[in-house]
């Protein structure tokens, strides 16, 4: 909260957000002096570079380089990727690893190369290092896709932490994504990104920076090959970027660049090189499989801060059934809870939890529950007083508790950099589960503590475990919320094992998907929200998270019915599918936009549980190959230039590709075809790519085209599955995935493949299996064969 905000909640919220306030402005000073006293000056600094090659050391997978000033250690691993980290650093521990760090690479070897220089040659990729520390990564075929300059480090004189500068060149053509979930995206342009996890404290649009989460991931494309760099390191930093050029004509190229200043922190990386399936398959076999969601997670959710009794909630529940809308989750805000304490229900206004719980479950609805970090500082308070009696919470360098403000007034913070916490926490939602909660929700974790001047956070002295590292909050702040969501997500694992945990997370860092998914936080209602909205999904799609969605109408004001509407149908084809909205924000059910908003969105609803077997296929190949459900239209053919720009559109899986209205007032758009032939899923109408189109988007849809040949799994009109199959173009085939449902279980479902073809004038679909091809055994639908 900053001073404008702050004055402002004086003014709407009354006495309470004066009170609020006060402890605010008591908490900033607070902060300061505890970040005085624990945190010396940096003083005089000495800059270093690593200085010419002495020798070398080669080991498995690569080996160590000796230079006058550091030495470099290079490991190709198993998985492909490639390693390095300077000064001797290696890639453990780490807080994004799934688990230990792959096998290095047997072939892999360290030789020398010209001028000096040395060379790791691997399966995918290249790495050459220069005399003096530049470091290239080269495609097999021998082309660059990234060239870093030798480092520098500034270390203080008296010791400490040093800062570090890592500057890297991509090639001209090169377009950067990633960084986390970035508003701006999902291309980024130039400028400075930072690389620390922020509430914005009011809802935020395309122009803010930094969010919710952060992350040292960069998703770099270009002609040459797709790559992603990851400098494992979660200390406060900034990511400079700035486009290359190419030369027209006779011109020069001029590369595109890219700076990375961390306070702290090893410099080491890890680097994948392929096209964009391979790094994310390689990305996801290093930091973790994304959890899969249970089915229901992937129906329709509804939420609000503020439903405020469990009559509103049943009223809510009725107008969607009353009206035959589907859904499939009810999410409970802070005003659950007794004064706003975490684990605590306001037994006045939710007096029956369970039997309400048990009776929406009977309709086939869950209720998910949001879950706060902070912890009222009052004793009698159960929560504060197990946790005091656990040594959970953060202190400051003089072992004093770090006291903050949030939502239930004065506050301590878990340590969940601690494994000992992380029980202790995951045990407490014991509770939620006994109130008949199925998911969670964590809000409220960058961690934020509410600041009247200053950070909105932490005092950066403030004492972490760091899992037996020991260290403070400037290099745990990154990590806070992801470690939350392992606390949570290991917690209910364990108490509830029969299902799958259920776990969502606004803030988090590199390998969050381990634990859950995301929403996009408080982004602002109004158009340029509705875009950022889904810069965040594609953005976090790209560093390995694929779970995510925003809070449909935006989280503050009132969206106009269009508004509304286009959010509506464009939340219908993102993983996570939420309507929710502020305390104070106009309401956000289907009904209250008109019979018309509410015809389009009922139409939306179906469609999207027509296509929940789809969904389930997707987050099975999500947690079996790191890709993700919502993909740039450049997927499958990065060195289309003009699908490498386009930020308008996405691809869900293989078979569909959903160009949402973006824009008030249109009924038609243009959309970038990838190649191949393309159908309109309602008109069937086909278009051509590679180009540019103008498809139909009437107020009743946005436009939603198939593939030509797609297989894909739907609900039939019983309920069951079947397959629609969109006719390949004639002498071609087609085919598709299908991971069938097994419940929200630990079952492990085998995968389905079909290949669709021409057999004369029909389309016939077949299932391949070991023993040759066979019939489905789902109906098959054929759709797109009145067209040539
Ligand atoms: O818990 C209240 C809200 C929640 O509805 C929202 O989804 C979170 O992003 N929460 C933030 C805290 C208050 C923000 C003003």
């Amino acid at each position: 909260m900053n001073g404008r905000d702050l004055v402002r909640s004086i003014k709407t919220v009354g006495s309470a957000g004066a009170a609020q306030g006060l402890r605010s402005v008591r908490a900033s000073w607070r902060m300061r002096r505890t970040d005085a006293a624990g945190l010396p000056p940096r003083g005089a600094e000495r800059a270093r570079v690593p200085g010419p090659v002495r020798d070398v050391e080669p080991g498995p997978g690569g080996g160590v380089v000796r230079f006058s000033r550091s030495e470099l250690r290079i490991t190709v691993t198993v998985n492909g990727a490639v390693f390095w980290g300077w000064d001797g650093t290696g890639p453990e521990p780490s807080y994004a690893l799934a688990g230990r760090c792959p096998e290095p690479d047997p072939r892999a070897v360290l030789e020398p190369d010209k001028d000096g220089g040395w060379r790791v040659v691997a399966e995918r990729a290249t790495v050459v290092v220069s005399r003096h520390g530049a470091i290239e990564v080269r495609t097999p075929g021998g082309v660059t896709v990234r060239r870093d300059l030798p480092p520098r480090w500034w270390e203080p004189v008296g010791g400490g932490a040093a800062r570090w500068m890592q500057r890297s060149e991509v090639p001209a053509d090169a377009r950067f994504f990633g960084l986390g979930g970035r508003a701006s995206g999902p291309r980024l342009r130039n400028g400075t990104y930072r690389l620390w996890n922020t509430d914005p404290g009011r809802s935020f649009g395309p122009a803010d920076d930094p969010l919710y989460i952060t992350m040292p991931v960069q998703f770099v494309v270009s002609d040459a090959a797709t790559h992603l760099a990851f400098h494992d390191t979660s200390w406060d930093g900034t990511v400079t970027l700035r486009e290359g050029e190419e030369g027209a004509g006779s011109g020069h190229d001029r590369s595109g660049t890219c700076e990375l200043r961390m306070s702290g922190g090893p410099l080491r990386c890890w680097v994948m090189v392929g096209t964009p399936a391979r790094v994310l398959l390689a990305w996801a076999s290093l930091t973790g499989a994304p959890a899969l969601p249970p089915t229901w997670a992937l129906g329709h959710h509804h939420a609000r801060w503020g439903f405020g009794s469990e009559q509103e909630v049943r009223r809510i529940v009725a107008g969607y059934q009353e009206r035959g809308l589907p859904l499939d989750a009810v999410h409970l805000d802070i005003d659950h809870y007794d004064e706003h304490q975490v684990f605590t229900v306001d037994q006045e206004r939710f007096p029956k939890l369970p039997q309400l719980a048990e009776e929406l479950r009977r309709d086939g609805i869950r209720l998910v529950s949001i879950v706060d970090p902070a912890v009222r500082a009052e004793p009698g308070n159960a929560v504060f007083g197990s946790g005091v009696a656990e040594d959970a919470f953060v202190r400051d360098a003089s072992g004093r508790l770090v006291r903050g403000v949030a939502w239930p007034g004065e506050a301590v913070f878990p340590d969940f950099t601690h494994a000992r916490v992380r029980e202790w926490w995951g045990r407490l939602y014991e509770e939620r589960l006994a109130q008949g909660f199925s998911g969670f929700w964590h809000d409220m974790n960058e961690p934020t503590s509410f600041a009247a001047f200053g950070e909105s956070t932490l005092p950066r002295s403030a004492r972490h475990q760091l899992d037996g590292q020991g260290g403070d909050h400037r290099e745990a702040h990154n990590v806070y919320a992801l470690c939350m969501a392992r606390a949570g997500y290991e917690g209910v694992r364990e108490l509830a094992p029969q299902e799958r945990p259920f776990v969502f997370s606004r803030s988090g860092w590199a390998g969050m998907q381990r634990y859950g998914g995301t929403w996009s936080g408080d982004v602002a209602t109004g158009w340029p929200g509705l875009r950022a909205s889904l810069s965040l999904v594609m953005g976090l799609g790209l560093c390995g998270v694929p779970y995510s969605g925003p809070d449909v109408g935006g989280f503050d004001g009132s969206p106009s019915p269009e508004l509304y509407l286009r959010w509506f149908q464009l939340g219908a084809y993102l993983p996570l599918f939420r309507t929710h909205a502020s305390l104070r924000a106009g309401r956000r059910e289907p009904w209250e936009f008109g019979p018309e908003v509410l015809e389009h969105a009922r139409v939306a609803l179906l469609e999207r549980r027509r296509l929940l077997p789809y969904f389930v296929t997707l987050a099975h190949l999500a947690r079996r190959t790191g890709a993700p459900y919502v993909r740039p239209l450049w997927w499958g053919a990065p060195e289309d230039r003009a699908l490498r720009d386009c930020e308008d559109a996405f691809l869900l899986g293989d078979s569909l590709l959903v160009a949402p209205v973006l824009d008030p007032g249109a009924d038609r758009r243009a959309v970038q075809l990838p190649r191949g032939r393309w159908y309109d899923t309602v008109t069937e109408q086909a278009y051509q790519g590679p180009g540019q189109v103008l498809v139909d988007a009437p107020l009743s849809r946005i436009p939603v085209l198939a593939r030509a040949g797609a297989v894909l799994p739907v609900r039939g009109g019983d309920g069951g599955l079947e397959l629609e199959v969109w006719a390949p173009a004639r002498g071609r085939t087609g085919g598709g995935l299908v991971v069938p449902d097994v419940g929200d279980g630990w079952d492990e479902p085998g995968i389905e493949r079909y290949v669709a073809r021409w057999q004369g004038r029909r389309v016939v679909v077949e299932r391949e299996g070991e023993d040759g091809v066979s019939a489905p055994p789902h109906p098959v639908r054929v759709r797109g064969v009145g067209e040539r």
